[in-house]
């Protein structure tokens, strides 16, 4: 007899093994979206995986309580949903966002979008975040606002989020089932008390639901975060991810749970282990099925500011904004929409190289990339503090994730690093099989090549999806792409 769903909440959850719906099907590809929706993503770096090479984000640090806890997070650090841990520099007031805000949309003209993602919790801090957005809203309309939240204060806040603009809210789930939560969120605030265990989870749990489902029902565009947490949610993550699908949310994303010991955290105190890139990809490639999966987030901090990857904070840090900001506004936000819609047309103008025709039963193959942006494989190996990785296959290129490198080359004082510093991006990079870059030394070109990665820099300047494409025929001309034994890159799927 097929297993039933088992209710947990208000969710009916199809159990994992042969549900009614079988096999994952694949959720519709971006360029089969409703054109309205394709608008409202086109210049959001998160939500749009194109978007992410041309735009940028700012997130303002104006939130600093939180409602519940969660054992990966200790707040003298970012919030671990939506932040790499790194201390915020600096917590601000509402006035003081709002002018940063203004000072960077004037500097930066690919800034699309403004969030609210900590340290704390958003909505925790209503005062204080609704202040922020309806500031930003009055003086840079065209900016889109942006808002991440635990959601266990979600649904009397809907109302407020949407008469604010607000259009693009992500909330952090973690469980559907409260004996998964209670393992990951030690208590929540609850009316006139805190509660623990399964009941701290199950209220946290139906609170995201019915928040979702208003979001979702004012025609909000939800994005759920999933921290992916070895040992505790890893299976149940498609549990999460099926009933994500069942409630209209927009885009999951999957993030590795960030846990070492001098975080002060309860799992990094515990040891509790970080996920490996392959395991996350699994999941990913799991869940995907449900919903559309993210695949390009850099878990922020909450003060990030720039392409996602890039951090121009530390530019904005070292003085106080200019004064006559809210006069220049205007102008400024005219000179912002010009060179927003420039990038789109670039965007859409870009000549796609036509790929070849090829043999379906070709493996697939993994291949990182130095980028510093727009889409263009233009960055020194040497200069790179992250690579994106693709995967090719003779159905297509695919973005998979990004790994982080420390920079290789930083000055001539830092020689004496390079060494062990090229030793870590090897191993960031151990399940790649080329690397395409705008320039690479002799030194780490032999190192990568003797590491099984051959280094490309033919393909510089060129988009990445036709240089990853470019070299993969040329894998599959020279004959290295014939099938793999059972077994060998079974990862690679
Ligand atoms: Fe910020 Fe989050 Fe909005 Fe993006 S981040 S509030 S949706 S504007 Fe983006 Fe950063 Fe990942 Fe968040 S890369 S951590 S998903
Ligand atoms: Fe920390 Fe965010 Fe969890 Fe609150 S919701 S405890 S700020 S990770």
């Amino acid at each position: 007899m097929a297993p039933q769903p088992k209710r947990l909440c208000d969710i009916p959850v199809v159990p994992l093994e042969g549900g009614p719906t079988g096999r994952p099907q694949p959720v519709q590809e971006a360029d089969d979206l409703p054109e309205g929706v394709r608008r409202r993503i086109q210049d959001h770096p998160c939500y749009s995986e194109q978007a992410h090479h041309h735009f940028a984000r700012m997130h303002v640090a104006v939130a600093p309580a939180c409602n519940i806890q969660c054992h990966y997070c200790n707040r003298k650090y970012d919030c671990a949903n939506e932040s790499r841990p790194g201390v915020v520099s600096r917590r601000l007031t509402p006035a003081e966002a709002i002018d940063r805000v203004l000072w960077v949309a004037e500097q930066v003209p690919e800034l699309s979008v403004v969030g609210i993602a900590g340290p704390g919790d958003a909505l925790a801090n209503p005062e204080r975040t609704f202040q922020t957005l309806e500031g930003i809203r009055r003086h840079a309309p065209d900016l889109k606002l942006c808002l991440s939240t635990n959601g266990l204060a979600l649904p009397e806040h809907v109302d407020t989020l949407m008469e604010l603009g607000v259009e693009h809210v992500t909330v952090t789930v973690n469980a559907v089932d409260p004996e998964v939560g209670a393992r990951i969120h030690p208590w929540v605030r609850g009316p006139g008390c805190r509660l623990h265990g399964e009941a701290a989870a199950e209220r946290l749990i139906r609170q995201q639901q019915e928040g979702i489902r208003r979001l979702v029902e004012r025609g909000a565009l939800v994005k759920v975060n999933s921290v992916l947490i070895p040992g505790i949610n890893d299976r149940h993550l498609r549990e999460v991810a099926r009933a994500l699908r069942g409630q209209g949310v927009f885009l999951h994303n999957i993030m590795p749970l960030i846990a070492r010991p001098e975080h002060g955290t309860r799992f990094g105190l515990d040891g509790r282990r970080e996920p490996t890139p392959a395991e996350l990809a699994a999941v990913r490639d799991a869940c995907g099925g449900d919903v559309r999966m993210m695949r390009h987030c850099r878990q922020c901090r909450a003060d990030a500011v720039g392409r996602l990857g890039e951090d121009l904070g530390p530019r904005f840090e070292r003085e106080p904004p200019p004064p006559a900001l809210r006069e220049r506004a205007g102008a400024a936000g005219l000179r912002r929409q010009a060179a927003r819609a420039a990038i789109l047309r670039g965007m859409e103008s870009r000549p796609g190289r036509a790929p070849e025709t090829m043999d379906p039963s070709l493996r697939p193959v993994r291949m990182a990339v130095a980028t510093r942006g727009g889409g263009l494989i233009n960055e020194h190996f040497g200069h790179a503090r992250e690579f994106l990785v693709y995967r090719a296959s003779p159905q297509g290129v695919r973005f998979e994730g990004h790994r982080r490198a420390d920079l290789y080359c930083s000055g001539p004082q830092d020689c004496g690093d390079r060494e062990a510093v090229l030793q870590s991006t090897l191993r960031a990079l151990e399940d790649c099989e080329a690397l395409l870059c705008a320039r690479v030394g002799i030194g780490p070109w032999k190192a990568l090549e003797a590491a099984g990665i051959q280094p490309h820099v033919g393909h510089a300047m060129a988009c990445i999806e036709d240089g990853v494409r470019a070299v993969y025929e040329a894998m599959a001309k020279a004959g290295r792409l014939q099938p793999s034994p059972a077994g060998l890159l079974a990862d690679v799927s």
